[in-house]
């Protein structure tokens, strides 16, 4: 009996489908940040990156314009199972000319969607506020100055018309994520004026209607930034609560929070109350370090929570993280397989029973089950799952990225 054959046998023991969990699987579309690629620095030759954000190590082989950037993401997705999205930043546009930010349209992105096109995949997109003279203190949407305010409305505006069109083109909804680095480092004389500021940006940005069958909104919320320790301008209650009243979606970056605080907990409670739900998955180690994701138990807890609400449709899962010291392509490779890792994981159990017993207050039962759960052997299916979609088991991977990093990266000098 093969592997996969004696899993199905213990798992169809607790009343799991392993195919049904397979199928599952195959269709969740998982968004691939570009910039783990090339350490958030983009195609604009701006200088550093800068925002309250920081990529650590000098590892070989950065992706230096879209050319790299694109062999690099061919290489990742030729080890990762089955078909995704790219997440891209509006700092990567593909042009010739030079184009501020607030110019931006459609044109200057169209080798993305050939390229996601030509492989299948979807498009998400995001303004990019930070690494700009205009964003250099720290402040944009929230600027006391009304000009630098309305440059970057106008840029977010551009934006979201250009996600549009990559839904139009794709056949395949793009997500919008605005985040903005907007803080203090040093403690603020009044907390309401720049959120005021904030509020009004976003409503002349989101005046403009945009057809939700090809984009749809979301906003990515904060504790703190690198240097803007004191005082976040958009919080976390800021925006569930811009959301709420404006009908765009929340993202929840599990970097973004207290230490203590976790995103899993949030998920149901944010699914009473929206349609949708994005989420910015990364691994944040002491503080929002944007590690690579490994398969941990905060990131299994949440992959539950997604699957026991039912809700895989509903929840637009992407992947941040930045680690510039490591080879970067298995950066992405592991990341994107532990995701799904942790989504397998939570398919393989059987909720309706696990509910049961907390419903009954029969905990201990619960518990037994639960611990046992954890050692059946969800290796053996994702294996399977790796040789259906002709990509590498396990470590075997590994090989093939060593092969590129001596063919490929390791000759960008
Ligand atoms: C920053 C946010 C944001 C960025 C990307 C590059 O703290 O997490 O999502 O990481 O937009
Ligand atoms: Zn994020």
């Amino acid at each position: 009996m093969s592997r996969l054959e004696s899993a199905k046998e213990l798992y169809a023991s607790v009343g799991v489908d392993v195919e049904a969990a397979l199928e599952r699987l195959q269709k969740v579309r998982i968004s691939m940040h570009c910039w783990q690629g090339d350490d958030v620095l983009g195609f604009e030759n701006a200088g550093g990156l800068s925002g309250g954000i920081a990529t650590t190590g000098n590892y070989p082989g950065r992706a230096r314009n879209a050319d790299e950037l694109m062999a690099d993401m061919d290489k990742a997705f030729s080890l990762i199972p089955g078909k995704h999205k790219i997440n891209l930043h509006a700092s990567y546009a593909i042009t010739d000319e030079k184009v501020d930010r607030n110019r931006l349209e459609p044109k200057h992105f169209v080798p993305w969607v050939q390229y996601a096109k030509e492989r299948g995949l979807g498009l998400d997109f995001n303004p990019t506020l930070f690494s700009h003279p205009k964003a250099a203190d720290g402040l944009t949407l929230s600027h006391p100055d009304s000009e630098i305010r309305q440059f970057w409305v106008e840029h977010c505006k551009a934006t979201r018309k250009i996600s549009e069109y990559f839904g139009i083109q794709l056949g395949m909804v793009s997500l919008h994520n605005l985040w903005i680095p907007d803080g203090y480092k040093n403690i603020p004389a009044d907390r309401m004026l720049p959120r005021r500021r904030l509020k009004q940006s976003l409503d002349a940005i989101y005046a403009e209607k945009r057809d939700p069958r090809y984009m749809v909104d979301s906003v990515e919320s904060k504790v703190f930034g690198l240097g803007l320790e004191s005082y976040t301008v958009g919080s976390h209650e800021f925006y569930m609560n811009y959301a709420a009243k404006n009908r765009i979606l929340c993202l929840l970056d599990n970097g973004h929070y207290h230490p203590t605080e976790t995103v899993s907990d949030k998920i149901s409670s944010m699914l009473l109350f929206a349609d949708q739900l994005a989420l910015h998955v990364t691994r944040p180690v002491r503080w929002d370090s944007d590690h690579v994701v490994l398969l941990e138990d905060e990131l299994k807890e949440i992959a539950r929570e997604i699957v026991r609400c039912d809700a895989l449709d509903r929840v637009l899962i992407g992947l941040d993280f930045f680690d510039a010291s490591i080879n970067r392509v298995a950066a992405w490779v592991i990341g994107m397989r532990n995701m799904q890792k942790a989504l397998l994981t939570a398919l393989l159990m059987p909720h309706a029973t696990l509910t049961q017993l907390q419903d009954e207050n029969r905990f201990y039962e619960l518990m037994v089950l639960t611990e046992a759960l954890k050692t059946y052997p969800v290796g053996d299916v994702w294996d399977a799952f790796c040789e259906q979609n002709d990509v590498p088991v396990r470590e075997t991977l590994l090989e093939e990225v060593r092969q590129y990093e001596k063919e490929v990266l390791l000759k960008r000098v």
